[in-house]
């Protein structure tokens, strides 16, 4: 029987946090008369121990009303967004598709979905597009997030998994590279699994343009120049080459390739690198030799190396780093990515991704195909092929599509180029928005749905462990919000009633159906179950049978690939997309601070939040300031080609002195994205958040 839709919980009930990919435990505790929970760390939740962050102790504010949607929105003739009764904004979705549909083709209709939906969601998304719209256009945020790393991944291990081993390996290792991630900010409680490294005498590496608060950890931190990692990784295994430490038994026994990775490095000069990232050559002499020194060693990337227009080849060369010092699929060592969002990683194995069925098979795979067609009641070849990419799908939105559903998004604050996109949004002839408050985007759309929220519904998510976990239901949602999956039923019941069948509502049926459709697939959750989530907190997919204990840790006997051997892939650097020149002079570089959550449609309405990251901000070096005649706190314009932005400037010596840094949190004068680069990476669709050209000037000139 069905049980995870209908009752809340009267007592505390074990969950998981709605933001990042930690997933951190937490216990929700009914507050007296139904006036939300109370949020506490878990203490026996192995990956946080009971710490959680200022997002996550502050996450049940959004629960309340003030902050949220409780109401269908539908826009009316006078073009204002008011009120409306939920069968009113499901039918002119509902019109708004099919008119689409007919007057365009089933192409004309696009998705666009999250990597904060569940699991569950992510899949009946995916099933809905292909199925319902019969569309081949869908795409979710997640490509702007770690799809270079899970490019990389699958070219050298034949599987993408963000971490192949559980967090609490680190601090067992001898070295690891931490390169651009920054978990001070975006994962406090991951910390201390560095800081118990250090303390067990392993060393930390950090490579950032920034000292933050997580280099102030490390024993050596690296500061290349933006957009350059690629170099440094190459310069670092050209040095491992040269100095004759290269796993040569290793090379041979697990891996393929070698040798045109290796002569791609040796053209890398110590010398040449050190000019092109700016790093001196003692420091990444230094690096080679505690990450070679060390029995055990692991390479850990985040958005710094992947949110470049060559991320999977900048990742790919870390990799190879990796491989030819004999790292991957040993014990305690290997390379992994620190993915982002709450279900990242689940997220990205379901379906919701444009080239992608559940279970992470390949859309263009006939037996794939089959498989999901047979479990979905369809005939293969009515499943469309693959998509766009999200920011060529964004960017196609009023050209040939011209009806979307968001669900999980907010691009207007977090796309690359946002200007453009929010002005391709309005160009649609349709837009709907389901959201649990009214984003940026949610502005713009002609019907908003309210959905409701992680603490009001049963779901699992995938942790960037790869760990499989069940976020239960503890308290009822207000009257007026429905839940992602209801609205997904109720857009079948009326675009195809025959359908209907296949979109149940209960978490636990479409996670049954999702096992199915997983099952043989590379990301295998068949032997998964609610029943045994309720009571196991550690079981990392692959899991293919009920009685499999689960596999934490990849790769230990063979690698996923055909012949079961890691793959080399020869890389060689290149310049950034857009290189600062006379009219930009300086690099920007984005990314977060602690106390806001990605566009901030969330975060932006917790007051204890604004109060400690009340707006944008643009960090720059103080002896750059003192060039430009800028002082602290006074408005900035920074120009890109694709627009200008403004913020306060905050002076810190802890930035290169040629680039500057802003958090992308915010919409209006202050949007990071105004004036990003959407060059994409040719292999996953990623845009270059990380590294464009501007220029910087006071926005006021001194009198
Ligand atoms: N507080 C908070 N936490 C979050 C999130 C949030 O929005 N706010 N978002 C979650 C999500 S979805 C994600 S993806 C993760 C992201 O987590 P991180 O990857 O840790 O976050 P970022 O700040 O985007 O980038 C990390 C670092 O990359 C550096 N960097 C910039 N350019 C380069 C470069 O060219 N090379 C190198 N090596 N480094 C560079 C930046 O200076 C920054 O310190 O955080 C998750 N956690
Ligand atoms: N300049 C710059 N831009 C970046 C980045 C960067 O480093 N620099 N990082 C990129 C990265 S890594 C990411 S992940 C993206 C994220 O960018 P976005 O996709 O904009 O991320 P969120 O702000 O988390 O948006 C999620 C939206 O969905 C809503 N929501 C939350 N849960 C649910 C749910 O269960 N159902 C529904 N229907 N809605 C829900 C939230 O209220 C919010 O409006 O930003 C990218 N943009
Ligand atoms: S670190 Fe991530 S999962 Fe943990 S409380 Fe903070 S936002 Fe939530
Ligand atoms: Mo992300």
């Amino acid at each position: 029987m069905p049980t995870h839709a209908a009752h809340p919980a009267t007592g505390p009930t074990h969950s998981h946090c709605p933001y990042c990919a930690l997933q951190c435990g937490m216990t929700l505790t009914p507050n007296a008369a139904g006036a939300g929970v109370t949020v506490a760390g878990r203490a026996d939740f192995p990956v946080n121990r009971g710490a959680l962050c200022g997002k996550g102790q502050s996450a049940a504010q959004v629960l309340s009303a003030g902050a949220r949607l409780t109401t269908p929105l539908v826009r009316s003739a006078a073009g204002r967004l008011e009120p409306a009764g939920w069968d009113e904004a499901l039918e002119a979705v509902a019109a708004g598709l099919a008119r689409t549909r007919a007057a365009h083709g089933a192409d004309a209709c696009a998705v666009f979905g999250g990597g904060g939906l569940t699991n569950e969601k992510a899949y009946a998304l995916g099933k809905f597009a292909r199925t319902v719209l019969g569309t081949s256009q869908i795409d979710y945020n997640g490509r702007f997030c770690m799809s270079s790393a899970a490019a990389a991944g699958l070219r050298a291990f034949g599987l993408d998994r963000g971490l192949p081993f559980p967090l609490e390996d680190i601090p067992r290792t001898g070295c690891v590279v931490l390169v651009g991630s920054n978990p001070a900010e975006t994962m406090p409680p991951a910390l201390r699994y560095f800081a118990e490294l250090k303390a067990n005498g392993g060393t930390l590496i950090v490579v950032d343009p920034r000292r933050t608060r997580t280099a102030d950890l490390a024993d050596l931190h690296l500061a290349p120049r933006p957009g350059t990692d690629l170099a440094l990784a190459l310069g670092m295994l050209h040095l491992v080459v040269a100095e004759g430490r290269v796993d040569e038994e290793y090379v041979r026994e697990r891996t393929a390739g070698w040798e045109p990775a290796r002569s791609a490095a040796m053209a890398h000069w110590p010398e040449y690198v050190e000019r092109v990232t700016g790093v001196p050559l003692p420091h990444l002499r230094e690096a080679v030799r505690l990450f070679t020194a060390a029995g055990h060693a692991m390479v850990l990337t985040a958005r710094g190396p992947e949110q470049q227009s060559k991320g999977t080849d900048t990742v790919g060369a870390w990799i190879n780093l990796a491989l030819a010092t004999g790292r991957p699929g040993r014990p305690l060592s290997g390379y992994g990515c620190l993915t982002g969002q709450g279900n990242g990683q689940g997220g990205r194995e379901h379906g919701q991704k444009a080239d992608q069925l559940p279970g992470y098979r390949k859309l263009t795979d006939p037996a794939a195909r089959a498989h999901v067609a047979e479990v979905w009641g369809v005939p293969p070849a009515s499943l469309p092929g693959p998509g766009r990419s999200a920011y060529e799908l964004l960017d196609a939105l009023g050209d040939d599509v011209h009806a979307l559903l968001v669900m999980g998004s907010n691009p207007v604050v977090s796309a690359p180029r946002a200007a453009h996109i929010e002005g391709r949004l309005r160009a649609l002839g349709f837009l709907a928005v389901a959201d649990v408050v009214l984003s940026e985007t949610a502005e713009l759309a002609d019907v908003v749905l309210p959905v409701t929220q992680w603490a009001e519904e049963t779901g699992t998510t995938t942790n960037l462990e790869g760990r499989v976990l069940l976020r239960r239901r503890a308290l009822a949602p207000p009257p007026g919000v429905r839940s992602d999956l209801d609205v997904l039923r109720d857009l079948t019941a009326r675009l195809a009633p025959e359908r209907e069948k296949g979109f149940p509502t209960d978490p636990q049926e479409v996670f049954d159906e999702l096992r199915r459709a997983s099952a043989g697939g590379p990301a295998d959750y068949a032997g998964i179950s609610y029943a045994r989530l309720e009571r196991d907190e550690a079981l990392h997919w692959p899991c293919p049978e009920p009685g499999h204990p689960g596999t934490p840790r990849l790769f230990l006997d063979r690698f996923a690939t055909e012949d079961g051997r890691a793959r080399f892939v020869p890389v060689t650097h290149r310049p950034a997309a857009e290189e600062p020149d006379a009219q930009y002079p300086l690099h920007l570089t984005t990314g977060r601070v602690v106390a806001q959550y990605q566009s901030g449609a969330q975060t932006r309405r917790v007051a204890e939040l604004n109060k400690a990251a009340p707006g944008p901000f643009v960090e720059l070096h103080p002896r750059l300031a003192a060039r430009l005649g800028i002082a602290e706190g006074e408005t900035v314009t920074v120009t890109s080609r694709r627009g200008e932005a403004s913020a306060p400037a905050r002076l810190t010596p802890a930035i290169r002195q040629d680039t500057v840094f802003m958090p992308f949190h915010w919409p209006g004068r202050g949007r990071a994205n105004t004036l990003t680069n959407p060059a994409l990476d040719p292999t996953s669709g990623m845009p270059e958040f990380k590294v464009c050209a501007v220029r910087l000037e006071r926005a006021q000139p001194r009198d």
